[in-house]
């Protein structure tokens, strides 16, 4: 609604100013395959406003001024902060990548930046910079880093007209706006050429002004021109625009949005869901409503049936490091995907659509059949495709079924009632397509 009443000053919706896309080279197509096939990400939010533990709204939620934040800067100091237990940790969870606050809606940036004084390195007593350090025990680790940047800005006074937030801020009414986007364009120079090569660049904040002149095409075009496999992730919860690379949903599967903001058009780009681990995202110092390792595991695995990565939270404590709840639960994933692993990694969903009794996952002949929700020994699968075998994937004892013209009938063991997802996999006839 606020943004029909803006479409007098900005007249043109963002689609429209953008041309056509160049035609992806391939190294960005292998990035985009290397992305489809990871399945699992670890999302990390972490930035000044963990110190106040309460998330990383509390600059907006609290009405707190531009000074008065600056202040609290100031004294960010996370002495624990170990960029090898974080990498530790991801690996053990057997996530793929990470994708790391670098620049919050706060404006502050966690990085050292030539751009701007308001930074990790220029403004706290900290003095290092912690994405070079995350960069270093990445690469060692083969987990691929991606840099979260927030288009919009409580802090900048150049974010000038305001959107729909940061209005209590105390900045003066003026400022180029302009001048704020060659600010951000200088600062996502500085992350795409000082960190090695990168996952790429997970966009959020647009929707604070969605009928501004963002200039989008040309900085893409900046980006994939200092790294070509480098990959754009907008969160700007709309169907995606030219030059993007991969559609992302936040606390939704795709398709469906009970977030009340995520669109229900699917595109055909690579899917990812990002999901708090609690109900917050920076750290939140009385959150305990954390899911369950079980929960976790079965939200994966919805996921995968729906050919999405999951992208799962973390908010660090301000000292730097990360809380035990969350480091357990992270621990019972990469438990359960030693085992299960497999029918995951990459995996793309289907052929049999996801249904409520669970999904299926396929790679090559190979079908995974997740059974997530289903009380019967008897589960029929509409799935066409000769199979040649049937059996559980942990320990391999073998699934009776029974093939008819219309699909499959599978006669399930018992399970114990604490499995989060009981998986068969069916091997099937080479000569069928599919
Ligand atoms: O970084 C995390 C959040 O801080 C950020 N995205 C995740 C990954 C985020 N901010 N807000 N939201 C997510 C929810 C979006 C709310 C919106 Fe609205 C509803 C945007 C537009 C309509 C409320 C009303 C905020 C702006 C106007």
């Amino acid at each position: 609604m606020l943004g029909l009443l803006r479409l007098g000053v900005y007249p043109v919706p963002a689609a429209a100013q953008l041309p056509p896309a160049d035609p992806v080279p391939a190294e960005r197509l292998a990035a985009r395959a290397w992305f489809r096939d990871a399945r699992l990400g670890l999302f990390i939010h972490w930035g000044v406003y963990s110190q106040l533990g309460q998330g990383e709204w509390v600059m907006q939620n609290r009405g707190i001024p531009v000074g008065t934040y600056e202040w609290l800067a100031s004294a960010f100091n996370p002495v624990k902060f170990d960029a090898r237990a974080w990498v530790a940790v991801a690996q053990a969870a057997g996530v793929r990548y990470i994708t790391i606050t670098a620049r919050h809606h706060d404006g502050f940036s966690m990085f050292a930046s030539d751009a701007a004084r308001y930074d990790i390195v220029d403004w706290t007593p900290f003095g290092r910079d912690p994405l070079r350090e995350l960069a270093e025990e990445c690469r060692r680790a083969g987990i691929r880093l991606f840099f979260y940047y927030s288009q919009l800005d409580w802090h900048h006074p150049d974010y000038f007209p305001r959107g729909r937030t940061g209005l209590a801020s105390g900045r003066p009414e003026t400022g180029d706006w302009y001048r704020y986007l060659d600010f951000m364009d200088a600062q996502l120079e500085e992350l795409l050429t000082r960190y090695g090569p990168l996952g790429g660049i997970w966009f959020d904040g647009m929707w604070d002004k969605p009928d501004a002149d963002w200039r989008l095409a040309r900085t893409y075009a900046m980006i994939h021109r200092l790294q070509p496999a480098a990959l754009i992730i907008p969160n700007h919860h709309l169907a995606p625009l030219p030059g993007e690379d991969v559609q992302t949903f936040e606390q939704d599967l795709p398709g469906a949005n009970t977030a009340g903001f995520n669109t229900t058009q699917i595109g055909t780009l690579p899917l990812e869901t990002s999901l708090t681990m609690n109900r917050s995202w920076g750290f939140n110092i009385t959150d305990t409503a954390f899911k369950s390792g079980r929960e976790l595991v079965r939200y994966l695995v919805r996921a995968a049936g729906a050919d999405a990565n999951l992208l799962l939270n973390v908010g660090p404590r301000p000292d730097g490091t990360i809380q035990p709840e969350a480091v357990e639960r992270l621990r019972e994933l990469g438990t359960w995907l030693a085992t299960y692993g497999t029918s995951i990694h990459g995996t793309r969903g289907g052929p049999v659509p996801p249904r409520d009794w669970g999904v299926t996952t396929q790679r090559g002949d190979t079908v995974f059949v997740h059974v997530l929700d289903w009380p019967d020994p008897m589960l029929a699968l509409p799935l066409d495709g000769r199979v040649r075998s049937a059996r559980m994937l942990a320990g391999g004892t073998p699934v009776p079924f029974h093939q008819t013209p219309i699909g499959l009938t599978l006669t399930l063991p018992d399970s114990a009632a604490d499995d989060p997802d009981r998986v068969v996999v069916l091997e099937l006839s080479r000569r069928q397509s599919r």
